[in-house]
């Protein structure tokens, strides 16, 4: 069996496909793209995607895209301990965690990405350079947005009601554990592995904070970064430029975030 994985080394989604197939002890033919350099546009890739966008795999022959899809599909055909919880109910509420991230939060990761870190990135290059990237996004919304946030960094309108819908995730998140242990009952769950990338990437951004006065989310983070499937998702696909500019940049907008989150 032959999977070829489609993704970038930073980008959320694409770590949560790699944690799976770690935890399964699956190896992969890697083939990286660079977001900000615009591979995931190119004809030859949107054949594969026409979202544009990571991750995609190629199993046996078979395209699969949308990262819970591919996650729960992956969990289904390697062999290997559930990953999908141990009943319907539990099942169910994995799936309203995981439908969570395709409804809101992973747009809004990538709103205060780019307005904290990514856009910096884009701010190097030269401005049309920059825009022909941009105005490619094959979804209007979000190409309108990304072009804003890109132009306007925290200052965007999007930026103050991301910082919300993560503090209303992290109370939720905190409500589950404290039942827990896991977000999904009692079971670790493809719920707890899609949202670590998440709750990384807040910690990437310097917003751990936000779990100051959250002992559940943090010991959860805690248990999950030191998984080892996880640690081999980050191990060596991290680019230290792009994650020295998140905390850096991160750590100058802390006083704003913290006046977002006292309003
Ligand atoms: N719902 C999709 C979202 C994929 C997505 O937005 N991927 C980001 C990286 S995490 C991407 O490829 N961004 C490139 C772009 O927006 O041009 C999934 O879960 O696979």
């Amino acid at each position: 069996m032959t999977i070829e994985l489609y993704h970038a080394g930073v980008s959320v989604c694409s770590e949560k496909v790699r944690i799976v197939l770690n935890e399964r002890g699956q190896e992969f033919v890697s083939h990286q793209l660079d977001l900000r350099g615009g591979d995931q546009q190119k004809p030859e890739y949107l054949k594969l995607n026409p979202n544009g966008v990571v991750p995609t795999i190629v199993h046996d022959g078979t395209v699969l895209i949308e990262s819970n899809v591919i996650a729960e599909y992956l969990a289904e055909v390697l062999p290997g301990p559930s990953l999908t919880t141990n009943g319907p109910v539990s099942r169910a509420q994995m799936r309203v965690w995981t439908k969570q991230l395709d409804e809101g939060i992973h747009q809004l990761t990538s709103v205060i990405s780019f307005a904290i870190g990514f856009r910096h990135q884009l701010l190097a290059k030269p401005r049309d350079e920059a825009l022909m990237v941009l105005n490619k996004i094959p979804d209007p919304f979000r190409r309108e947005r990304q072009i804003d946030v890109y132009e306007k960094g925290v200052d965007s309108s999007h930026f103050a009601p991301a910082i919300l819908r993560f503090e209303k995730m992290l109370g939720d998140m905190q409500a589950s554990l404290e039942k827990g242990p896991w977000l999904a009952g009692k079971d670790m769950s493809l719920a707890d592995i899609a949202f670590t990338p998440y709750v990384n990437r807040l910690d990437q951004l310097q917003l751990a904070h936000m779990w100051d006065t959250r002992p559940k989310v943090a010991a959860w983070f805690e248990t999950m970064r030191n998984r080892p499937a996880v640690k081999l998702a980050y191990d060596g696909w991290m680019v230290k430029p792009v994650i020295d500019t998140m905390r850096d940049k991160g750590a100058e907008v802390t006083p704003r975030v913290k006046q977002i989150l006292a309003r």
